[in-house]
């Protein structure tokens, strides 16, 4: 799982990809297509006006109803700017409406203790009618030997 960003002009980037070191096997391609599948839910679900509660709870309810409760200890996404990690946040516990104009992240996760772990973030721009993907890393899984 790699996990970066950069800065420019003193503003911050966050993505997230995973990849498979050799054939990953049945569960761990399993558990990347759910994790894969319930980002885009997230990436649909982001627009200007939308509750990040309940944004976070329609990506939560996929994750967890593939019987993985328990393994995703984190929210959906942050907003990224000046700071890595800033408002509004996208989970459980947000009382926060999104704005057009905003960054966030989108990164759902799931983390099988000893055995896998999976994250997809993209970092979008919240439109008035969706999201501007400024993420271009491919999402496909990836096995590396
Ligand atoms: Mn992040």
């Amino acid at each position: 799982m790699f996990d970066w960003g950069a800065l420019s002009g003193g503003y911050c980037s966050d993505c997230t990809r995973t990849v498979a070191v050799g054939e990953p096997g049945s569960e761990a391609r399993e558990v990347y297509e759910l994790v894969l599948g319930a980002q885009q839910v997230g990436l649909d679900e982001v627009r200007a006006g939308g509750n990040a509660k309940a944004i976070d709870k329609a990506v939560r309810d996929i994750i967890y109803g593939a019987g993985h409760e328990g393994h995703y200890g984190h929210g959906l996404g942050h907003g990224v700017g000046l700071e890595i990690h800033e408002a509004p946040t996208l989970s459980v516990r947000s009382d926060d409406t999104l704005q057009a104009g905003t960054v966030v992240t989108v990164e759902p996760g799931v983390y099988i203790p000893g055995k896998l772990g999976v994250r997809i973030e993209d970092l979008v721009v919240v439109t008035d009618d969706g999201v501007r993907i400024l993420t271009s890393i491919p999402k496909a899984l990836r096995i590396v030997d």
